[in-house]
């Protein structure tokens, strides 16, 4: 297997919203390289990058895949990641990986909601940009009218480096070219506008240029990648991958103009936590200690756990040790390998800038540091901010004592994807999968079925309903039991009074001496901890109460502990009964991202679900975030409202906000559900 120095590897994350043609440009780029001998395709399930069967059914790519193709002297990692919005975790995910973020714009349909997320996360992160325009060869496409909208959103750094020819048969060049033909605007003038761009980050090439009028593109190279590297420069390329014009173009790019690991801006790592942390710089140096960093986990269960990793410096062979974070104990590399799709392909040694891979390694986690020195411990690449899921779906396995299956199933997905959530709610006994969407969610439960073999039931998880009281009241119990030998006695009184929201449970003992011993006040206390947990009138949690006792009596020889417990129990519930309890339901703040013309009917909708708009902001042209308010309940089968609403262009998140007293009929439906399963449960 040929070896590549670090100089002469490339990076590359191709990301951008779902059905801009990402996979099939890898193709395309493929077997220009020779690396295929002819370009699959997704509607057929034959491309090198979706190769998983749930990418195949859905024709949308589910993970980030690394593939990777090698001309005479460059090689060349490509992480071809999912533009679907459920997915985008596998897209941020990738972006601690590459030097150049490249993302792919769908001629057809535009600038879209991921495209414009990607742009600014990868500006975020101080990534170099490149803008591919595909499927220039399809109808109906205004390209320089997409070339302006694009110069609009994201800038005028946003210059073409190529112009689509002959009727967008094919591309001609403008860096290297300074004349030609194209279908639209000049090459000539396209070529000036990029050599002007790139002197203006170096003074004593400009005065050069200044003097000259003329200037090589080998003298370009340097302030080229440094104008990349300050966002100075994003260059827009075209391409179509289905008729291949522009590939061969854009192959040229990234193994002449894109930077290689020594060109790009090093990644930033802190060494330490919290205050006393230092930044951390890595040196792309192949002698050096060895630091690379795991940007993505696959959990296979025939294969075992793969670690898929970026070296950052030094070199990764087979004899390698490696500590995997703070570990102490090291693991030997074994076999290393790269990637192509679906296919493991093994290597000696792995330099600055390969995306490499070793497998079962069990300590291996996503965004963990490997390294082969102590002296590299406690370093940590600075985090990416992924989104939270709240969508959810209450789960039940569908054989008995597949619990524990099930729970170790779920925890290794979520070592693979962080934007999934596993939680246990200890007072419904209920477990709730999140994730970022229904797509998602529904991808989640196919793998468990299909790859790991567990099943579980689905319902809509209950919604997470508090009760509280409204008024003050005073409540009593003596609990008394003579049965046979020693009897049980215990007698409590109490008030309670509501507390502002938020500000949760306090217990105070104001007796007065020894009416209840002190050893017993833990007892009433508990007795009224176990009502706080299961509520009193329809089954949820009580909340913002304060509850003083003030009196009660024992008895020298029959007090004991459960008969405290019950007498705090019984009196903390009749009082409640008189201090107007009512039930509080969760109200969350939501976003939504949609076409700008679809605010009018968003606002219809969300206050047809008693929730109300609360701001807007444009994102870019066209586009718009809607932020609101509404009650977490009224959000059930939102994402398909939405779906409709916008034809498919929106999308939204949620979170909480705060509790309020749910309406009367709410309550009432709740406290007589409550009443009948209660009922039930005694029968
Ligand atoms: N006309 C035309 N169609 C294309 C071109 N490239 C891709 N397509 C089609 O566009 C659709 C989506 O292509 P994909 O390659 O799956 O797009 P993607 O960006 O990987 O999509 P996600 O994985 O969902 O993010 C497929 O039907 C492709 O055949 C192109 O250059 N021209
Ligand atoms: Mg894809």
């Amino acid at each position: 297997m040929a070896q590549f120095a670090t100089e002469n590897i490339r990076t590359v994350a191709l990301v951008g919203h779902g059905a801009s043609g990402k996979t099939t440009l890898v193709e395309a780029l493929l077997h220009k390289a020779g690396m295929i001998a002819a370009p699959g395709s997704v509607e057929r399930g034959t491309t090198v990058s979706d190769f998983d069967p749930l990418e195949k059914t859905y024709e949308h790519s589910l993970r980030a895949s690394l593939v990777h193709l090698e001309t005479a002297d460059t090689r060349v990692h490509i992480v071809d990641t999912p533009g679907f919005p459920d997915f985008i975790g596998q897209a941020i995910g990738a972006l601690d990986a590459v030097e150049t973020v490249a993302v792919v714009v769908n001629a057809q349909a535009g600038l879209e909601m991921i495209t414009s997320r990607m742009m600014d996360w990868a500006a975020k992160r101080r990534l170099c940009r490149l803008v591919i325009v595909n499927k220039i060869d399809a109808e109906n496409v205004d390209l320089p009218a997409l070339l302006a909208q694009i110069q609009a959103a994201y800038g005028r750094e946003c210059l073409p480096i190529n112009l689509p020819a002959d009727g967008a048969k094919r591309v001609v060049d403008c860096f290297f070219n300074p004349a030609g033909d194209a279908d639209f605007s000049s090459v000539a003038a396209a070529h000036q506008a990029l050599v002007d761009q790139v002197v203006e980050v170096d003074e004593a090439l400009m005065s050069l240029y200044l003097e000259q009028g003329e200037i090589s593109p080998e003298q370009l190279h340097a302030p080229f990648e440094k104008a990349l590297r300050e966002g100075h420069l994003i260059p827009v390329c075209f391409v179509s991958a289905r008729n291949g014009a522009g590939i061969a173009e854009l192959l040229e790019i990234m193994v002449k103009l894109l930077p290689n690991p020594t060109e790009g801006n090093p990644p930033l790592f802190y060494k330490g936590e919290g205050d006393t942390r230092e930044e951390f710089h890595s040196d792309p140096d192949p002698k050096k200690h060895v630091l690379a960093h795991i940007f993505k986990v696959v959990v296979d269960p025939f294969v075992g756990k793969l670690g898929v990793f970026r070296v950052h410096q030094g070199t990764v062979t087979r004899d390698t040790q490696l500590f995997v974070g703070d570990g102490r104990k090291p693991f030997k590399v074994g076999h290393l390998f790269l990637l192509q799709g679906a296919k493991n392909i093994e290597i000696d040694r792995a330099v600055p800038g390969d995306l490499a891979a070793v497998a079962k390694v069990d300590e291996v986690e996503f965004d963990c540091v490997l390294h082969d020195s102590h002296d590299e411990d406690h370093i940590h690449m600075a985090p990416l901010e992924f989104p939270v899921p709240m969508q959810g779906v209450a789960i039940t396995p569908k054989k008995r004592g597949d619990e524990q299956r099930i729970s170790d199933v779920l925890h290794r997905m979520i070592a693979e994807d962080p934007t999934i959530s596993l939680e246990h709610d200890p007072v419904l006994n209920e477990t709730v999968l999140r994730a970022l969407g229904e797509l998602h969610l529904r991808s989640v439960l196919e793998r468990m079925a299909s790859q790991f073999k567990v099943e579980v039931d689905t319902r809509p998880p209950r919604i997470p309903y508090r009760e509280t009281i409204t008024g003050k009241a005073e409540g009593f119990h003596r609990h008394k039991k003579q049965t046979g030998g020693a009897g049980q006695f215990g007698e409590v009184s109490l008030r309670i009074e509501p507390r502002e929201r938020g500000a949760g449970f306090e217990f105070v003992d104001a007796t007065k001496g020894g009416v209840i011993p002190h050893n017993f006040m833990p007892a009433v206390q508990k007795g009224v901890e176990q009502v706080l947990v299961t509520g009193a009138i329809a089954g949820f949690p009580m909340q913002d109460v304060r509850v003083i006792v003030y009196d009660g009596k024992h008895h020298p020889v029959d007090s004991k502990e459960v008969a405290f417990v019950s007498a705090g129990k019984k009196a903390f519930l009749d009082a409640i009964a008189k201090a107007k309890p009512i039930v509080l339901e969760p109200i969350v703040s939501i976003e939504i991202i949609c076409p700008e013309g679809n605010t009018g009917d968003i606002a219809g909708d969300l206050s047809s679900r008693r929730g109300q708009v609360t701001g807007t902001q444009g994102m870019q042209p066209g586009v718009i975030a809607v932020t609101g308010l509404a009650p977490l309940v009224e959000l059930d089968g939102y994402s398909a409202r939405l779906k409709s609403v916008t034809g498919g262009h929106g999308s939204w998140s949620m979170q909480l906000s705060h509790y309020e007293p749910a309406p009367a009929p709410l309550q009432a439906q709740l406290a007589n559900e409550y009443k009948k399963s209660r009922k039930q449960e005694e029968d």
